[in-house]
Parts: C-alpha cells; structure tokens; sequence
C-alpha cells in the first residue's frame, strides 16, 4: 500500500490517472532549501489537497525561514557568550527604596497615564498546554471566590488605574484618558479571546480601547532542519514565540498606532500572572524618572530550579540579557555568591517589561538581521504521529540586549508574582498556588486598612516556602 493510502486518508481516486508534477520552479526553490520532502506524498494527495500543500507552501517567506534555521541550528553549536551576574547598581531593590520614592513614582505615573502616554501590551499566544486548559489561559478561572479570569483581573486593573490617574489629576472629575490595551494572540488563542472578550463585554472597558494582533508563526522542524508535516498537505508550525511580538507590532503598524495615540511608554507582560500589576503607576514613574529605554522587574529566584530566566550582564559593562530556564546549565542555577550566601546569578525575569515606543520602533526595525532563535525539543504532531522536533522561537526579553540601558525593579514575589503554568496537582505555578497568593495579599490589604476577616486563608501559598 502506498505510504499516503495507509496514512488514512484521501488518496487521488485509486491511482486512475498520475497526479500532475507540482510546478517545477516551487520544487526547485524547495531543493535550494533542502525542503523538496514536502511533496514526499504528492501523488497519494487529491487534487484539493495539493492545492491546499502549494498554498502553505507559498505562504512561507523562505529565504527568511531557511536563514533563521540555518542560524538558530549553528549558534547551538557555537560557545555561549561570557556572562557575569547583574551588578547591583543595575537593581532597584526594595529594601533601598524609601517611602518618598515610592509617592515620588507614584505621582509621575499617574500623570504621565493622565496625559495618555502609557499603553499596555500582553502577551497572550501562547497556548495553555502545561495547564492542560484548550482555552487561552487569560480565560483561565482560579477558583477564587469572584470566580474572575485572568483576562477579567487585568481588564479590572487597567479601569481602576484609569480612575486612579484620573483622580490624580483633576481632583474627582469624572474624566479619564482610557489606557489602550493592545493583545497579541497566535492562531492558536484569536478567536477564542475575542469572543470571550465580546461575551464579557470587555469586562467595562470600552471596545475601541483594545486592539487584538496576532503573532506569526514558524515552521517546526526536526533536529537536521527539514520542514515536518503535521498532515501530507500542511507544514506544522507553532507560534513564533512571545519574542515575535515585535515584528507582530511592525507588520500591524501598531507602532504607528501607538505614537499617533500619543504613547511614549509600554508596559508589555505575559497573561499568566494572578499578581500582575497592569499599568502600575509607581514602576512607570521610576522607569521615567531613570530615563531608560527598558526595564524589567525582578523578584529573588526562589530556589535552583525554578522556571524562570535569569538576569546577567554580557560581558564586562555589556548590555544585560535574560538566560531562561531552559538553557541554564546546572552549574549556573546553583552557583552560589560567596558574599551574600544567595544565589549568584538571583534576579529572575518574571515577563514584567517596560519599553520606551522608540525603542520599540528600533527593535523591530533592527530584527531584519536578528535570524537567530531559540530552539526547544518538542513532541510535534505529524503524519508520523507525535515525533520529536524543534520549535523556533524569540523570547520578548532577547530585546535587551539591544537596549543602551536597562533598569531593573525588584518587586516582592508574594505582591506580584503568582504564575499560572501548570494544572492543579503539580508543585509550584498551579491555579490553587495563584489563588492562595492573590488571598493571602488581599487579606493583608484588608487587615492593613483596619478591616477583619470572617474566614482564615492557608498560611502558606506554594510549595516555595517549603522548598528553599
Ligand atoms: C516565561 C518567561 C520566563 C519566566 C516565566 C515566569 C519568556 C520567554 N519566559 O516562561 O523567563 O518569566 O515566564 O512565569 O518570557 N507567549 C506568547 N506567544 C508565544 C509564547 C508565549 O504570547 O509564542 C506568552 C504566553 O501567553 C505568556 C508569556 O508569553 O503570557 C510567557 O510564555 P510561556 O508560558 O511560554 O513562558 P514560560 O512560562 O515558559
């Protein structure tokens, strides 16, 4: 049986008559590339689906495919660039940090979010697959007692910053400049996030506030280059990682957007944070006051292990970069700073940025040359089954390195950090781990402003307290 028939699917009628040749010069420019496997099933395919295979392959841009493979799969290969732990006149660290910074950031913020010179960016492409939800994780429920999404926190955040910074400045005027809200999605997350956003009405935020865009996506391919088939007429392919979200901003003049709004700063974060401190008027004012063009804010990596990238600088009074968990080598993780007892390389990214527009605009007008990516060994869905290969992905924070200067906040994990990565059941960054952060915080607050608690929440929020 030919290989497509047993496949299982439609074969050209029973052999009746030879499919016609696929145009020569597609093949001949797939054999430049090393992709003519595509058509390894060509003739098994119907007349449809080899319509449907010219079609993607044509949609792919693939001198710049071919060049981002050929270079992600070399720098493996190449010896990693000398690094050396963050210095820590580059952290704003809170126990440094006086009260009157504090209300000095505060106010600055909240004008600058008045004069409408502040839009938010989230990261939202990526699908919820360690949290074993088929849904973007933004729709994401964390049990507590509102029963709020993700997406619905944010959203929430956002409109109590708007009156906040409205207050502020007008002294009770009812008028407020809305705070725009730009979402990148990926194929795998657009329709499913916008009709959650029209089924909630977008949670009291005015429609033409938020702009949906979506991220690209990239062949995946396996560990010698070659394009894998998720069917006999389709490339597989995945989101292009949170890092796209720069040529995602260029290709939808969204950049444009944002200067003809009158936006000067970005507050860019991944959706998957119950803490997240949307347009948090106090980080804007410190990272105006620093005049720099990124910032991040960090929170002390909580033991060896954990998922999360690190900050470290390039090179004597290099620019600083992020090494994410997953290409830090054991020897890094666990290093220890001899001084302090902590951890040597301790400041963890915890996807909280903020951009300058222009550096925006420079970045993703400089990513023409930037070919190479991340690679992660994945189980790709193929016409072989789930067969090992390789994702290529830009991470959002590879920008730093780009960046004439950088700043990084520290916040408390306890305020601002409560991933949700992994369903309920695993260690650490579950629903219930988020849920438990988000009451123990509130709970102070409440304590704090002089109220009382009916009902007591578990002391402990995570197995991070247990575990270092
Ligand atoms: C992210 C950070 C990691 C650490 C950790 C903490 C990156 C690359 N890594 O790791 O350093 O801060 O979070 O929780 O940021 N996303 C997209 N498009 C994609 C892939 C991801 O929009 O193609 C979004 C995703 O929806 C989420 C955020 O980026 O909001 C983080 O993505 P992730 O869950 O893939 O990253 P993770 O948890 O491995």
């Amino acid at each position: 049986m030919r290989e497509g028939a047993a496949l299982g699917f439609e074969a050209n009628g029973g052999g009746a008559s030879p499919a016609p040749p696929p145009q020569a010069p597609l093949v001949e420019r797939l054999k430049d590339y090393g992709q003519e496997d595509v058509f390894a099933m060509w003739d098994e395919l119907s007349p449809d689906h080899r319509d449907l295979l010219v079609k993607d392959i044509e949609s792919l841009d693939l001198p710049r495919i071919d060049r981002i493979i050929r270079c992600s799969l070399r720098s493996q290969v190449l010896p990693s660039p000398a690094i050396e732990p963050v210095p820590e006149s580059c952290v704003s660290t809170v126990e440094e940090r006086t009260l009157g910074e504090r209300e000095r950031w505060w106010k600055m913020g909240l004008k600058a979010i008045s004069d409408g010179k502040l839009a938010v960016l989230l990261l939202s492409g990526g699908q919820g697959t360690r949290l074993g939800s088929q849904d973007p994780k933004g729709c994401f429920n964390i049990g507590l007692p509102s029963g709020k999404s993700l997406f619905q926190l944010q959203a929430e955040r956002i409109l109590c910053v708007q009156r906040l910074a409205a207050q502020s400045v007008n002294e009770g005027s009812g008028g407020f400049v809305p705070i725009h809200w730009y979402i990148m999605t990926s194929p795998f997350t657009d329709e499913a996030t916008r009709k959650f956003f029209e089924s909630h009405k977008y949670f009291g935020l005015e429609v033409d506030q938020v702009t949906f865009f979506q991220q690209g996506t990239i062949p995946c391919i396996s560990k010698d280059g070659r394009f894998i088939m998720e069917k006999p007429y389709k490339v597989a392919k995945a989101p292009d990682g949170n890092g796209g979200v720069y040529s995602a901003l260029k290709t939808s003049k969204l950049l444009e957007d944002m200067a003809m709004r009158g936006v000067r700063y970005v507050d860019c974060y991944g959706v998957d944070n119950a803490l997240v401190r949307v347009a948090d008027p106090t980080f804007l004012g410190y990272f105006i006051e620093k005049g720099v063009t990124a910032a991040a804010k960090v929170v002390r990596k909580a033991y060896p292990q954990e998922r999360v990238g690190v900050f470290v600088r390039c090179g004597k009074g290099g620019p600083l970069s992020v090494v994410e968990y997953s290409e830090l080598d054991a020897t890094m993780s666990t290093a220890i700073n001899q001084e302090t007892g902590r951890l040597r390389y301790c400041w963890s990214n915890v996807c909280l940025h903020m951009f300058t527009l222009d550096f925006l605009n420079q970045v993703a007008n400089g990513l023409e040359k930037d070919s190479i990516y991340h690679l992660a060994e994945k189980k790709i869905p193929s016409i072989h089954g789930d067969t090992a290969g390789l994702k290529l992905e830009q991470f959002v924070f590879d920008a730093f390195t780009y960046a004439p200067s950088t700043a990084l906040f520290e916040v408390l994990r306890e305020e601002e950090f409560a991933p949700v990565k992994n369903a309920n059941g695993a260690n650490v960054d579950t629903p219930d781990s988020a849920r438990l952060l988000v009451l123990r915080l509130h709970t102070r607050w409440v304590v704090a402003a002089g109220g009382f608690l009916t009902h007591s929440v578990p002391l402990y929020a995570t197995g991070i307290a247990e575990m270092w």
